[in-house]
C-alpha cells in the first residue's frame, strides 16, 4: 500500500513546490478544502480527505480532518502486528508524513477592530491534532509544521529517508509550535479573564470591549478569584505572548535587527497602543526612550498639575511642573536647555498652537501628548519628522501585576513594575523640613526613581535642576548634579535613589548650597550622614524605600 502525505495548510508557501517533491518520492498527496484547489491549479493531483473518510467537510470547516481514518493512519504503529491489522480492518491507510500549518491566531487578534468571535473562530483544532499525533508517532509519520524545512524533508524523503535525529528535530519543532500557540489563545483570552464576574456574564456573548493585556497568566486568574497577586505563586513554566505589532528597522543599533510585539490588546494609554500623527516612523530607542518619558510623566499624575518630562537616553533631562502647560515646558526646557535637544518630551495636557510653536523651535524626535489642537497640528506639519504621538492619559499604565524582564545569558529574569511611592517619611535630622520643602522633595523622590541608578536629582518645588545618572558612585553622580544645577544650587533639594554609603554626598550637597534631603536610609553609615546633615543645618528624610533603576 502506497503512503499518504496530508496535506492542510493555512500558509501557502512552498507547497506546491514539497508536493511535487512528495510525489516524486511515491507519496499520494491527501489534502483539505483551500489547499486541495490551490494544488490542483498547480497541477497537482490529490485526494480529497472528505473521499478518504467519506465524510464531507462539516460545521464551517471546524470538522475537515478530525475522523478516525485520519488519526488511525497517523498514529498507528506500523511495527505493532495488532495496530497493522486494526488499521486494516478499519481501512485505516498508513500518512507517513503530515504537512501542517496553523490558522493565524495571532495575527488575527493583532488586527486592529477583530471581534471575540472573530479569534475564537481563529483557534485551529485539527491542525494542531494531526500535527501532534504525527510528533507522538515520529519514528513513522513526519511532521512538518514549518515550509522553510520542506526542501531538506523532500530531499531526504527523495533520498535514504528521513534519520531519527531528523524526525526527532522536526516532533520537537511541533510542540514548540503547538505550545506557542496554545498561550497565545491563554494570553488572549486570559486579557478578559480578569475583567469577568464569576457568574455575571452573559454565556455567548464574549467579553466586549479593549482587552487588558495579559501579562501573567497567574496574575489574572489571581484577579479573578480576588486573591490579592502578591499571594500568587510564580508559575514553574513562564509562558507569556506578545503580538506582532511593526516591524523596526534595527535596534539600538543599525547592526541589531528588531521588532516591536505588542501586548494582547494594549490599550491606547501605552505606547504599543498610541496614536502617531506625523513623522518617521518610531525607532527601537523612540520606542524606549517615549516610554520612558511617559512613565515618568504619569507619576506625577496625583500631583493635579500641568507637567512636562523632557528623556534622553532613557533619562529624564528636565521635568517642570506648572499652573500651565506653558509654564510647565519653560521649566523642563530651562533645566537643561542644552540636554533636551534631540530628545523626547511628553505634557500631560493638551498641546496648543502656542506651546507647539514652541516645541517646533528646538530639535525633538517625540513629542506625547493627550490631544494635540488642529492649529497645533498645522505647526507641527512644517517640521515633518517629528513624531506626534497621542496616549489616553485617564487609564492607569502601569499595573502592579504587571511583569518586567530583563534578558540575560541563559535566562531571563521577572519582576513586578516598580510603582511604589513612600508616603510616611522619616524625619532624621535636628531640623524638619519646611512645607516647600516636603513640596520638593516629594518632586524630586518622584523623579529620581526614573533615573538611572546611581541616580541623584537636585530640584526645587516646580522643576528639576540637576540630574546624576547611571554613575557607579553616588558622590559621582551628585557632582554631575551640582554641577549642572550651577548657583541654582543653592537652596535646592537633594533625592537619591539609594542610600549614602558615607557621608561625602551630604558634603558636597551642602557645600553647593542644598536645604534638604531625601533619601531611603538604611545603611550602617546612616549615623555619619545624618551628623554631616546636622552639622550643616540640612533637613533629611528616610523613605524607607530605594528605587534602583538598571
Ligand atoms: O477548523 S479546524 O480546526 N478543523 C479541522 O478539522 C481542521 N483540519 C485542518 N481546522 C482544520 N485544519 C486547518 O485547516 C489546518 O491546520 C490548516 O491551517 C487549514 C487548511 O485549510 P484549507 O486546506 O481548507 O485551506
Amino acid at each position: 500500500m502506497a503512503a499518504w502525505a496530508l496535506v492542510s495548510v493555512y500558509d501557502k508557501r512552498g507547497v506546491v513546490a514539497f508536493c511535487r517533491r512528495l510525489r516524486e518520492a511515491g507519496y499520494g498527496i491527501l489534502s483539505t478544502g483551500g489547499t486541495a484547489r490551490h494544488l490542483q491549479e498547480h497541477g497537482i493531483p490529490v485526494t480529497l480527505v472528505e473521499e478518504y473518510t467519506g465524510f464531507p467537510e462539516l460545521l464551517d470547516g471546524r470538522v475537515k480532518t478530525l475522523h478516525p481514518k485520519v488519526h488511525g493512519g497517523l498514529l498507528g504503529l506500523r511495527d505493532d502486528p495488532r495496530h497493522v491489522a486494526q488499521m486494516a480492518a478499519h481501512g485505516m491507510e498508513r500518512i507517513d508524513v503530515v504537512a501542517v500549518n496553523l490558522y493565524p491566531f495571532t495575527d488575527t487578534v493583532a488586527r486592529p477592530g477583530v471581534t471575540f468571535a472573530e479569534a475564537i473562530e481563529m483557534i485551529d483544532i485539527g491542525g494542531p491534532a494531526m500535527l501532534r499525533a504525527a510528533a507522538k508517532n515520529h519514528r513513522f509519520c513526519a511532521p512538518v509544521v514549518d515550509p522553510d524545512d520542506y526542501p531538506w524533508v523532500a530531499d531526504a524523503l527523495c533520498g535514504g529517508g528521513l534519520s531519527d535525529a531528523q524526525r526527532v528535530y522536526l516532533a520537537a519543532k511541533v510542540f514548540a509550535a503547538t505550545s506557542a500557540y496554545d498561550a497565545a489563545i491563554r494570553a488572549y483570552l486570559a486579557s478578559f479573564a480578569a475583567k469577568v464576574q464569576p457568574g455575571a456574564g452573559q454565556a455567548g456573548t464574549g467579553p466586549d470591549g479593549q482587552a487588558g493585556a495579559d501579562r501573567d497568566g497567574a496574575g489574572a486568574a489571581a484577579a479573578a478569584c480576588g486573591k490579592p497577586d502578591a499571594e500568587a505563586a510564580w508559575p514553574e513554566v513562564l509562558t507569556v505572548s506578545f503580538f506582532s505589532r511593526q516591524p523596526l528597522r534595527y535596534g539600538e543599533n543599525p547592526h541589531q535587527p528588531a521588532h516591536f510585539y505588542a501586548d494582547p490588546g494594549a490599550g491606547p494609554q501605552t505606547i504599543a497602543g498610541a496614536r502617531q500623527w506625523q513623522g518617521k516612523e518610531l525607532s527601537y530607542n523612540n520606542i524606549q526612550d517615549a516610554d520612558a518619558a511617559l512613565t515618568l510623566l504619569r507619576s506625577l499624575d496625583d500631583l493635579g498639575k500641568p507637567a512636562v518630562v523632557a528623556v534622553k537616553h532613557m533619562n529624564p533631562c528636565g521635568v517642570g511642573i506648572g499652573e500651565t502647560i506653558h509654564e510647565a515646558f519653560a521649566r523642563a526646557h530651562e533645566a537643561d536647555p542644552v540636554s533636551i535637544f534631540g530628545g523626547i518630551v511628553a505634557c500631560n495636557r493638551p498641546v496648543d498652537e502656542a506651546l507647539a510653536e514652541r516645541l517646533t523651535e528646538l530639535f525633538l524626535e517625540i513629542v506625547v501628548a493627550p490631544s494635540f489642537t488642529d492649529a497645533a497640528l498645522a505647526r507641527f506639519a512644517r517640521k515633518k519628522n517629528v513624531r506626534l504621538l497621542t496616549v489616553d492619559m485617564q487609564a492607569p499604565l502601569w499595573r502592579p501585576d504587571d511583569l518586567w524582564f530583563r534578558r540575560v545569558s541563559g535566562g531571563i529574569l521577572v519582576q513586578r513594575p516598580d510603582v511604589a511611592l513612600a508616603r510616611d517619611w522619616q524625619v532624621v535630622t535636628e531640623r524638619a523640613p519646611s512645607e516647600a520643602e516636603r513640596r520638593a522633595l516629594d518632586f524630586a523622590w518622584r523623579v529620581v526613581k526614573h533615573v538611572k541608578s546611581n541616580a541623584i536629582v537636585l530640584a526645587n518645588e516646580t522643576m528639576t535642576l540637576g540630574i546624576g545618572a547611571g554613575q557607579m558612585n553616588r558622590v559621582g553622580a551628585a557632582k554631575i548634579a551640582i554641577a549642572q544645577a550651577g548657583a541654582r544650587a543653592k537652596g535646592a533639594v537633594l533625592a537619591s535613589d539609594a542610600f549614602f554609603p558615607m557621608r561625602d554626598t551630604v558634603d558636597a550637597a551642602a557645600a553647593a548650597g542644598v536645604t534638604a534631603i531625601i533619601q531611603p536610609g538604611g545603611s550602617i553609615r546612616d549615623a555619619e550622614s545624618i551628623a554631616a546633615a546636622n552639622e550643616h543645618g540640612i533637613a533629611m528624610v528616610f523613605t524607607g524605600e530605594r528605587h534602583f533603576w538598571h
